[in-house]
């Protein structure tokens, strides 16, 4: 007998036999009872199945599996080894066709940081005295709505919010954006991808006309020249770092980064530009490459428009005019140039060093544009490539249906909006008609008073969010903050009205999609802790508690919403119609968007645009470009130093609720924050190697450790964010075309500890 409520819930993430299946009157069992509906015994667990540790469900005793590593966007397949039902080891997969068999130590270490002791297991409610104590999940559920539905009765539905992550599995992403948008009515939902990849996605489309990242990871191994802009590969992404070593070419690799990284010590040229003089580095390499005739003139005609307006604008970038903006000798321009003009395959790359700027989409189209008018793109070994950040960076930008209707569809159009609804069998009423606000909206609509209700799933803006001091001020304005996290300890769960506890990786089925565009799956090999769900089960159980379940009534688990997300992909750029199932992605080591229906062999690499043709109605990239703007707050007399922040190791993940819990991985990187000095700065300032010092800026400050090294530039101090005090000194400043935290320039001073640092 199959009942609404058996399709509530999935049956992979049961309880623990003892404490659910054996007595009805349990939590788990009162759980699965919908709010008015009878509990079928259906739903009850297989007994026997169930031992300590790591759970596997669907699995033979002593298997391997293979799945996507759940931390970067690299998307390495790593091979699950299970003894005795137990997830025992993990070693990475020597055929997945992204790692060739490599992995960086967080790989390796992804099961140990599911062993965490502070693992939520059950949800929390704040007590009358103030505390999180533990309830029952019908209480939690029910809490959750009669919450958000009483700030929604009494302030107007987009009173509440959520924000989420690239770090779930596509299927919960689209379930939470149509669960938020389509069920709850909300009409603002948005993402940490706003903290990485919104300027990624403008300038692709913008220029592209769709958000199309257009390489295969082979570019690394096919490319002549390599240019790498704002990106610490060897930290950041060492598994494709790995893949620019296998090149067998001999590139020419070239570094453009402030700092004298790990990975500009190892390229042919480090360019340490002046922090954010990227936009005029560009454009003055542009201008070289017109005055030198490098250019492609040919596939500029063919393929691209605006390029004599795009010409005139770099006519005024004359070499002096770049030398003095970027502190780089006109020589290096010129090298760096003709390697860009006479290289036969190249490729360009960038991360977080463009995107994370007031300028980064401006920044990110100049190499766009170099690419283009160089004719670097649709061929083995070129590209403008910018590398996403989280596992599943890509799944957010296309499904999470925050900034664009689910599938890379625009809300704003009707046609879209039928569409949408047409395939998930609902009215094209409730679907907006407009975006979300960006992240930062909602911050700033919490202060206004416009959001009161936020929900926050698998980010920790407590910590990653730029200028803590107000971040943490709007989260104790809310009347209600939901955290739906895989450990109760976070600093923004510590802040929650409610915490729901989540399956982690590892615990749950579905897909990621990597940089290059590759869909992966992951799987479960294990049974999460205590009572914690999948997000998936969570999203499910909020429909029905709050009476949209009938809406979802298709989405009984990730597979099925995965044939949903195919329907909804039909006719896109990212068409995923031929994709068959999980089990073609697991056969084919992932399989790279587009792959429309009737394709059923897809190459295993595969790169966008060899027919020289575009997105746009006209089939032709844009060249888009602009005037530099200003650092909003450049250093000055009080506060002299610039402060750049980003990745320390390649052993920490962001704001290290999962690498913190890694013996091995904790052995890898200092326990201390520290901040990176110039031994110049460090001397005029009477500063010792490893001194504790203070660091400062308009709006914080906190305490770290001096490292002084040439790796930073004279004028610039290094912090990593992996550090909770860091976001205490940024500053709360954007892009203004796609609102990304400008993360990577504030002005601070460094000093001595004073007798008064007691706050520190
Ligand atoms: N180990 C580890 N790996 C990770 C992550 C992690 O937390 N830990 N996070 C993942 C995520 S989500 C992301 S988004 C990526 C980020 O990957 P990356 O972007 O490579 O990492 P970041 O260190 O943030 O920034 C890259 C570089 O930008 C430089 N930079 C700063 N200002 C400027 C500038 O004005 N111009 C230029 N050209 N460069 C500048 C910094 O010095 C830094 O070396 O890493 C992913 N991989
Ligand atoms: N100063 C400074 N700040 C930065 C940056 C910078 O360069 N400098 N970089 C920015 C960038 S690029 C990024 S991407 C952000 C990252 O910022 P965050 O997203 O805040 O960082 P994470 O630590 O990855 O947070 C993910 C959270 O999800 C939880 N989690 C993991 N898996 C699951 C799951 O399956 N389900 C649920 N429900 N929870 C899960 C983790 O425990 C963790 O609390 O930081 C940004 N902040
Ligand atoms: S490089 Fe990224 S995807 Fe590969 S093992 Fe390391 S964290 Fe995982
Ligand atoms: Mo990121």
């Amino acid at each position: 007998m199959s009942t609404a409520l058996e399709a509530t819930v999935d049956r992979s993430d049961e309880p623990r036999p003892s404490a659910a299946a054996s007595s009805p009157a349990s939590p788990l069992v009162r759980m699965l009872r919908a709010p008015d509906g009878p509990l079928t015994s259906e739903l009850l667990l297989e007994p026997g199945r169930f031992g300590l540790g790591l759970v596997p469900a669907r699995l033979a005793p002593d298997a391997t599996t293979q799945m996507a590593c759940g931390f970067c966007s690299t998307g390495c397949g790593l091979t699950v080894h299970l003894k005795d039902g137990v997830a025992v080891n993990l070693t990475p997969t020597p055929e997945y066709p992204v790692n060739l068999g490599m992995a960086c130590p967080k790989g390796w270490e992804a099961l140990s940081v599911l062993r965490a002791l502070d693992r939520a297991t059950t949800p929390l409610a704040r007590d009358r005295n103030g505390k999180l104590a533990p309830v029952d999940w019908p209480t939690a559920l029910a809490l959750f709505c009669s919450r958000m539905k009483d700030i929604q009765r009494q302030h107007g539905p987009h009173s509440i919010a959520f924000i989420s992550t690239g770090q779930i599995a596509t299927e919960e992403m689209a379930f939470l954006g149509s669960l938020g948008k389509f069920g709850m009515g909300l009409l603002h939902g948005d993402g940490n991808t706003r903290q990485c990849m919104a300027t990624s996605v403008v300038s692709y489309k913008q220029s592209f006309g769709f958000d199309a990242p257009p390489y295969t990871y082979a570019d690394f191994e096919e490319s002549d020249v390599i240019v790498l802009i704002g990106s610490n590969l060897c930290v950041a992404h060492p598994i494709l770092w790995q893949r620019v070593c296998r090149n067998p070419h001999d590139p020419t690799i070239i570094v453009v980064d402030p700092r004298r990284t790990e990975t500009a010590m190892a390229a042919t040229i480090h360019v340490p530009l002046a922090a954010k003089s990227d936009l005029v580095l560009l454009y003055g390499l542009a201008h070289l490459l017109i005055r030198e005739g490098w250019i492609d003139r040919d596939f500029i005609a063919a393929s691209t428009q605006g390029f004599d307006a795009f010409a005139a604008h770099v006519a005024e970038y004359a070499p002096e005019r770049v030398a003095a903006a970027t502190g780089i000798d006109e020589a290096t321009l010129l090298r760096v140039a003709r390697a860009i003009g006479e290289g036969k395959r190249v490729s360009l790359w960038w991360t977080m060093g463009v995107n994370q700027s007031y300028e980064g989409v401006r920044t990110a189209q100049a190499i766009i544009n170099l690419a283009l008018m160089t004719g670097n793109i649709g061929r083995p070994g070129t590209g403008a490539n910018s590398i996403t950040g989280q596992c599943n960076a890509m799944g957010s930008r296309l499904f999470s249906n925050t900034t664009n209707l689910l599938g890379g569809h625009d809300f704003a159009n009707p046609a879209h909006r039928e569409k949408v609804a047409g395939i998930l069998g609902i009215s094209a009423d409730v679907v907006p008609d407009k975006p979300s606000w960006a992240y930062d909206q909602i911050v700033e609509g919490v202060l206004a008073g416009k959001i009161r209700g936020l929900w926050v799933i698998a980010t920790n803006p407590a910590h990653s969010w730029i200028n803590q001091n107000m971040l943490r001020d709007v989260l104790s304005r809310l009347d209600f903050l939901v955290v739906q996290d895989m450990y109760h300890t976070t600093e923004t769960a510590e802040r929650a009205d409610l915490m729901l506890p989540a399956a982690a990786w590892g615990e749950k089925d579905g897909t990621f999609i990597n940089s290059e565009r590759r869909i992966g799956v992951l799987k479960k090999v294990g049974r999460a802790p205590g009572e914690a769900l999948s997000d998936f089960s969570i999203f499910r159980l909020i429909a029905e508690y709050w009476g949209c379940g009938a809406m979802f009534s298709r989405w009984t688990s990730p597979a099925a919403v995965f044939d949903l997300l195919k329907q909804l992909s039909r006719g896109q750029p990212c068409d995923i119609t031929g994709v068959r199932d999980y089990a073609m992605l697991d056969e084919r080591g992932g399989v790279q968007w587009p792959c429309p229906e009737g394709m059923t062999e897809p190459e295993s690499e595969r790169r966008l645009f060899a027919d020289g043709c575009f997105y746009h109605g006209d089939g032709r990239a844009k060249f888009v470009f602009d005037q530099p703007a200003p650092m909003p707050e450049a250093p000055s007399e009080q506060f002299p130093l610039l402060l750049l922040t980003g990745r320390g190791t390649a052993a920490q993940w962001h704001t290290q609720t999962r690498t913190a819990k890694s013996d091995v991985l904790r052995a890898l990187y200092p326990a201390e924050v520290y901040v990176e000095i110039n031994p110049a700065d460090a001397r005029a300032l009477e500063i010792k190697p490893n001194q504790h010092v203070v660091v400062e800026s308009q709006r914080g400050k906190l305490k770290a450790k001096a490292f002084v090294t040439h790796g930073v530039q004279r004028g610039h101090v290094f912090i990593p964010m992996h550090y909770e005090a860091v976001n205490r000194l940024t500053l709360a400043h954007f892009d203004p075309h796609s609102r990304q935290p400008s993360y990577k320039n504030c002005a601070v001073r460094v000093r001595d500890v004073a007798p008064n640092d007691t706050d520190l």
